[in-house]
């Protein structure tokens, strides 16, 4: 597609991400009837009639209806037979003793030459539809046996931190990696929404329904879009809601204040909950199907409840309370810790402090308020325990909150494949093998909710094969269970094959090679054995091993002489290890126990501590970060193979983005080598040169 660009005076090619109309091959050359009524159900059937405008196809079910029969039927539950579909195959798409398929799910199957989705409702037909584009030619070859789509988090959200303004420090995307705002342009919504409706395709293609369109740190014009910049909100809403993605706003505690006049936020204060009452009415009143709001409050210069000496219960159930009467949630994060600490202080322990604030207020949350949780304790770094948070709050719906924007993993220059630490996290049982999962704990309560990778960038996530990790995250949240090399296949099929010239197994190859260590490729030229924070303070690319060592931000390694890491026990450490149930308390507790991968996290140890692996500590940081640079030496030259599959612009992109990672994952081995050997005078044993 092509689009305006940014000063609107000319287009751009905008790439097609994992949908060129090709992946609609298969769908369009067939015959095809769609039965239902609805909003959704008319965004199915236009997709449906494009693609078969284009591959000479025909599609039935209105008034220019073709009378069948059908290859494919996609439809509404309902009480009237389907043309050419056999009535025992309907009974079994609804298979008794369960005989809902249920909400935004769908079944499918195919018998006797006719493809059939069903679905309950307009939802789980458009995913549906999504769902024979992903598996394209193959859902027409065979029969199939009766297949179940569920979601396993119902609520599956993108937050940006878009600002409506470009920020002095931060930019137009805060933490974004990818051109600017796919929404917003010199202080109000972009004139031309095209470019947004095509980003809710490609969202609701891999699953995303919730999308929250604004910068938890909320700025001062930012807040107005509360009130008298709704109607901006608004007309992003109506490019959204034809794929089933509904809005969120993040809103600035103080509004009452900042925007009503109020004297006081306060939220117990009634002339505040009646603000928020009168606002949030405003809101529905304008956008209907409004998600809710999004909430950073208290945290790292945010206002919020605090300043009253209230909780942060108190806070969220006063916006809950506001947005119940129409269905709203509060989005509320639970990312508050001091970040103004003093360094010389050992006792305070910043990975200890959402579990601190927020686990004695469980069971204080009202119904529509779900708490939103970073995955791990500290701050999306490559390698972190998944946050003891999940585990400690049983009675309030918890949403685990991943970074699909790179700020510590990249920025969208590197290549780093996501979905691997994503379904880690999600696989994670905090009780041990017996007792659920983190997807479980989250798929019952606030769903997932990941920061977008996107912008205005042609290929939308700045580095073209970051777009895997958007498509990812939209596809564990609707099934964690899913192989992130599985996952990759889709991307890759959708995204490349159809367009390729010439055989897609090669290509495949390739990108596995690339794409399916590169979450651990990373971490072994970075940040060794869960240290984390090893980062250029502020913009938090490339190396600076004492970056942050001596601020106030709490993100320290502790390295001397003798040893680094941070000592994290109970015995003699922060006693966060405390915070988790067993078997976790004890495991993480335990030296001998504790993962390799997560030693320096929990526990401060001498050089010479030898890991599980054999090898010392120290050895382990020479030898990992030499193997990281050896494999992104390998993957750039793995690139070369892929110059004839690709086109060629993509190809150039992304070689001159290798040229950069090898560059930059040098400087970090060389960095940290240099520093760890210079701390601790052990030299390489395999005599390699350090700087
Ligand atoms: O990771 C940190 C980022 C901030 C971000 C904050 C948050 C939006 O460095 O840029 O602010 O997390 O999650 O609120």
């Amino acid at each position: 597609m092509t689009i305006p660009d940014r000063t609107g005076a000319d287009t751009t090619e905008v790439h097609e991400a994992w949908l060129p109309p090709e992946a609609f091959r298969a769908i369009g050359s067939r015959r095809v009837l769609v039965r239902g009524e609805g909003p959704l159900v008319e965004t199915v059937r236009e997709e449906v009639a494009g693609a078969c405008a284009r591959y000479g196809g025909a599609h039935g079910g209105d008034q220019h209806a073709h009378a069948g029969p059908y290859d494919l039927v996609l439809a509404l539950t309902t009480a009237e037979p389907l043309p050419g579909v056999a009535a025992e195959v309907l009974a079994e798409l609804r298979r008794l003793p369960d005989p809902t398929i249920g909400e935004q799910g769908f079944a499918l199957a195919r018998r006797d030459g006719v493809t059939v989705a069903l679905a309950d409702d307009p939802a789980g037909l458009l995913y549906g539809l999504f769902q024979v584009v992903r598996l394209g030619e193959a859902a027409f070859r065979a029969g199939r046996p009766v297949e179940r789509h569920r979601p396993a988090m119902l609520r599956r959200m993108l937050d940006h931190w878009d600002n409506v303004d470009v920020h002095p420090v931060m930019g137009q995307v805060e933490r974004g990696y990818a051109g600017g705002s796919i929404f917003w342009r010199d202080g109000a919504a972009r004139g031309d929404l095209a470019r947004v409706r095509a980003y809710a395709r490609l969202l609701a293609a891999c699953g995303v329904n919730a999308v929250a369109v604004n910068n938890v740190n909320v700025h001062a014009t930012e807040a107005h879009l509360l009130t008298d910049r709704l109607g901006d909100v608004a007309a992003i809403a109506d490019e959204l809601r034809p794929y089933g993605i509904r809005v969120h706003l993040s809103v600035n505690f103080a509004a009452p204040v900042v925007l009503g006049g109020l004297p006081t936020a306060d939220p117990l204060d009634e002339g505040v909950r009646a603000w928020w009452a009168a606002a949030t009415a405003k809101v529905y009143a304008t956008i209907p199907d409004f998600g809710g709001y999004v909430v950073k409050a208290d945290s790292e210069g945010q206002p919020g409840p605090f300043a009253y000496g209230r909780s942060h219960a108190d806070g969220a159930n006063a916006l809950a309370g506001a947005l119940a009467p129409y269905g709203g949630v509060v989005h509320w994060r639970a990312f508050v810790y001091d970040h103004r600490q003093d360094w010389r202080d050992r006792s305070t322990d910043r990975a200890r402090a959402a579990h601190d604030h927020f686990a004695p207020l469980d069971g204080r949350f009202g119904d529509n308020v779900i708490l939103q949780v970073k995955h791990g304790p500290m701050d999306f770094q490559v390698r972190e325990p998944v946050s003891p948070v999940i585990a400690a709050m049983p009675a309030t719906r918890l949403a685990a909150e991943l970074q699909v924007t790179q700020e510590y993993t990249g920025q969208q220059r590197h290549v780093c494949y996501l979905a691997p630490m994503w379904r880690e996290v999600l696989g994670f049982r905090p009780w041990g093998p017996d007792g659920p999962a983190v997807a479980d704990v989250v798929g019952g309560g606030g769903g997932l909710v990941g920061v977008s990778n996107a912008g205005d960038d042609p290929y939308w996530t700045g580095h073209p094969l970051a777009q895997a990790n958007l498509y990812a995250f939209g596809r564990l949240a609707w099934a964690p269970g899913l192989d992130p090399a599985a996952i990759l296949d889709e991307w890759i099929d959708l995204t490349f094959a159809p367009t390729a010239t010439g055989e897609a197994e090669p290509l495949r190859r390739t990108l596995h090679a690339m794409m399916d260590d590169s979450w651990r490729t990373y971490e072994r030229y970075t940040a060794p054995l869960g240290v984390g924070f090893m980062v250029r303070p502020g913009h938090h690319y490339g190396p600076d091993v004492d970056g942050y060592e001596y601020t106030p931000w709490g993100t320290y390694h502790f390295a001397d002489r003798d040893g680094v890491g941070v000592d994290r026990t109970r015995a003699t450490g922060t006693g966060f290890t405390g915070q988790y149930p067993p078997p976790w308390a004890e495991v993480y507790e335990s030296l001998d126990r504790c993962p390799d991968e997560l030693l320096l996290f929990f526990h401060h140890v001498p050089y010479g501590h030898v890991l599980h692996s054999g090898l010392t500590v120290v050895q382990h940081i020479y030898d990992s970060h030499f193997a990281g640079v050896e494999q992104v030496e390998r993957l750039r030259r793995r690139w070369a193979d892929a110059a004839d599959a690709v086109p060629p612009a993509l190809h150039a992109r992304v070689a001159g983005l290798l040229d950069e990672q090898l560059r930059c994952a040098l400087e970090w081995r060389d960095q940290i080598n240099a520093y760890f050997f210079r701390k601790s005078g052990v030299p390489d044993a395999r005599g390699r040169r350090i700087p």
